[in-house]
């Protein structure tokens, strides 16, 4: 079965939408194979986010990740990925489609509730690091 990382981010986690979210997920009929609740360190965060590195919203991005527990778990499902995405919505707030996890609940780029992998090959890799 295809697998992907969901990150719960801290603003997710400070908002009190933990439930709100694996039930979206759950809904639409994919499994939560894996749970665990921690506060990152940047070592975990630099290998998670090594592709971003050097960009100039990276330090923002890492002190935002570590502002607060977090949520990591693996799900899985049929075209998992792509699905988690799509329930995710847009990176961006502003183009998020209501309806979406962003849609609804982000106002920030960078606080936007939520982590997918993008594509099988980084979700083998993220799970990896974060189990
Ligand atoms: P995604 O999380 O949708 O896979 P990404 O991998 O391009 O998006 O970026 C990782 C995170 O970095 C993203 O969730 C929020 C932050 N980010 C991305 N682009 C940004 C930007 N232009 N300004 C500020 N933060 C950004
Ligand atoms: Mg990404």
């Amino acid at each position: 079965m295809e697998r992907t990382l969901v990150i719960i981010k801290p603003d997710g986690v400070r908002r009190g939408l933990i439930g709100e979210i694996i039930s979206r997920y759950e809904k639409k009929g994919l499994k939560i194979s894996n749970i665990r609740m921690i506060h990152a360190d940047e070592e975990i965060l630099k290998k998670h986010y090594a592709e971003h590195q050097g960009k100039s919203f990276y330090k923002d991005l890492l002190d935002f990740m570590m502002s607060g527990r977090i949520v990591v778990m693996v799900v899985e499902g049929k075209n998992v990925v792509e699905t988690v995405r799509k329930i995710n919505g847009k990176t961006n707030p502003l183009e998020a489609e209501m309806g979406s996890i962003r849609g609804d609940f982000a106002n920030f780029v960078t606080e936007n509730i939520v982590h997918g992998s993008d594509s099988a090959e980084s979700a083998e890799r993220e799970i990896s690091i974060w189990f």
